[in-house]
């Protein structure tokens, strides 16, 4: 094949954030925006990592994706590629792309997904790279690729036609070919290998319980009718905004009580299904509502965690460690604890699971931002969350007669609180604040943090320590540092600060806050009125409202 030389000049800002770069889509349509970083990551890796080798692509289906997928396989053909898998109409899931890249041994992948930012013309675009194992780039690879965006001169692609991504099958170009795949086969596979699938049948194919999916016209709706309905037996009607759309249909695909408010409105409905869920943008986020009760995220993977072995075949010998990042609650840390199990604490974002995972040192993870996962691939997992919990009450509800009252969502939840005590979790954000007051609370609560003492009383609590958390791989010794500032006092309390590395405007300040409560009777609080008191120590700590202006959060979690 013919390849051009096509030169370029660099544009600034190319700096990936917490999972992959994200940017209106506008700045990605400017000419050789996307081109520059594609050629520049290939600039970083070393040649013997794709040179002749195979590489995945997929996407969640929104706005520029199809355009992007052309650009993103002619330079991959221009860098010397042998071939690409792609999932049909570009459509991949974050985590199925991952399942992809282990199983057919790929050297790496990308996904065309800002994940849970918006889509449309108006809207976000974002790409990431995987590698080889399926994980999300490492910081010393994105770091070399943002160095490279700053010299780029040039980018090499291949002179071929646009490739037909709509019809299943190889098409080969000289010595490179393109396999455009079923996005959906080898995920299947995969999940019908890790759970038991004949088990949550049993659940789900009841005539007295009932099962709701929301996929958000994001990627899930591609895999949500396979599998929840033609394999599992649930109701067609049951899944909710199933066609993936470029614009979400005009949705915002981020799971959590706010943006996913149609499902929440079902499942605190009076006559509200059993069961509820939904996914994002790219499908690795999950959100998990029994009939009128919500899971926090925290507690779902303590409570998938507690019940791995006995209710899922792939963790039949226990998990071999559990992990959440920094944020998440210590739910988790309770299950680790009791079940005498590793246990890591990781900052914000799932490339930090991948080097756990690959040294066998962890099976079971998660994070408060609605991701939850395992060692099945390396990314979060939204169907499988959903198929985890799926698995845990099939298994509590097996021998139930039809009729019999079955064991909830909301009881699993209540009796795990009643054996590891409640963490009272919640996160405020306050979304595309304008960068400079916001950075400027963070200098001011690291200021805060360097004079701190312990013992130091913050109205009625008493400081264990403040700091700016900082992360040493206990597998390749990197670190990371400035992942966000916490205040731990005695009783177990935090309250955290940091700014997100997702977004795409201005800077969204995220706080979190969390609380032990050891005694049952005061298990069925609310969750905002048992944290008033440190949220409001949170606003004041932080002088908040002082440094951004604003008065309110944009979303509670
Ligand atoms: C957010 C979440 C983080 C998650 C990341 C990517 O990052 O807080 O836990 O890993 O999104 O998720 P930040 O930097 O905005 O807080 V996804 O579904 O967008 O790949
Ligand atoms: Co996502």
């Amino acid at each position: 094949i013919k390849i051009m030389t096509v030169p370029t000049k660099p544009v600034e800002g190319q700096k990936t954030g917490t999972s992959g770069l994200r940017k209106k889509v506008k700045v990605f349509m400017q000419e050789n925006y996307l081109a520059n970083w594609i050629q520049a990551l290939f600039n970083s890796l070393p040649p013997e990592d794709f040179k002749n080798g195979l590489l995945a692509l997929g996407g969640d289906g929104r706005y520029f994706n199809r355009e992007a997928s052309q650009i993103i396989i002619k330079i991959a053909a221009g860098n010397g590629v042998g071939k690409i898998l792609v999932g049909r109409e570009g459509i991949m899931s974050t985590p199925a792309l991952s399942a992809v890249i282990r199983k057919r041994k790929a050297n790496g992948g990308f996904i065309m997904s800002a994940s849970h930012n918006p889509g449309g013309p108006d809207y976000d675009w974002g790409i990431k790279f995987n590698y080889s194992s399926g994980q999300p780039a490492p910081e010393y690879i994105t770091d070399k690729i943002y160095g490279n965006t700053l010299s780029i001169s040039e980018i090499k692609m291949a002179d071929i036609p646009d490739v037909d991504l709509s019809r299943l099958g190889v098409t080969q170009y000289g010595n490179f070919s393109v396999e455009v795949i079923d996005p959906v086969s080898d995920y299947l596979e995969l999940m019908e290998s890790v759970f038991d699938f004949e088990l949550i049948k049993s659940l789900v194919s009841r005539s007295d319980f009932r099962f709701a999916f929301d996929a958000m016209h994001a990627v899930t709706g591609a895999y949500a009718k396979p599998i929840f309905v033609d394999k599992l037996g649930a109701d067609p009607g049951s899944i909710a905004n199933g066609v993936p759309l470029e614009d979400f249909g005009h949705g915002h695909p981020d799971p959590n009580l706010t943006y996913a408010k149609d499902l929440v409105d079902v499942m605190y409905s009076e006559n509200a299904p059993d069961f509820g869920a939904a996914s994002d943008g790219d499908g690795d986020r999950n959100m998990i509502l029994g009939r009128r009760f919500f899971i926090t995220p925290s507690d779902s993977v303590a409570i998938i965690a507690a019940n791995a072995q006995a209710a899922i075949p792939y963790f039949q010998s226990g998990p071999k460690g559990l992990a959440r990042s920094m944020p998440t609650s210590g739910a988790l840390d309770r299950v680790a604890d009791k079940l005498k199990l590793p246990f890591f604490e990781v900052p914000t974002g799932w490339k930090f699971f991948g080097n756990l995972m690959d040294a066998g040192k962890l099976s079971v993870c998660g994070e408060e931002s609605f991701g939850t996962g395992s060692d099945h691939i390396r990314e979060k997992d939204g169907i499988w969350a959903v198929l985890a919990w799926l698995s845990i009450i099939s298994y509590r509800n097996k021998d139930k007669k039809i009729g019999e009252k079955l064991i909830s969502v909301a009881d699993v939840a209540k009796e795990h609180w009643e054996t590891y005590g409640r963490n009272f979790f919640s996160r405020y954000d306050y979304e595309e604040c304008e960068s400079e007051g916001a950075n400027q609370m963070i200098g001011y609560l690291r200021e805060l943090v360097s004079k701190s003492k312990a013992e130091e009383k913050y109205g009625n609590y008493v400081l264990q320590f403040a700091d700016d958390f900082t992360y040493t791989d206990p597998v390749d010794g990197s670190i990371a540092s400035k992942q966000g500032i916490r205040f731990v006092f005695t009783d177990g309390s935090r309250i955290i600060f940091r700014l997100s590395g997702t977004g795409s405007a201005g800077a969204t300040v995220r706080i979190y806050v969390e609380q032990f409560e050891p005694d049952v009777s005061r298990h069925d609080m609310d969750a905002q009125m048992a944290l008033k008191p440190l949220i409001e120590l949170a606003l004041s700590v932080s002088k908040l409202k002082e440094f951004t202006g604003r008065e309110k959060p944009t979303v509670i979690t």
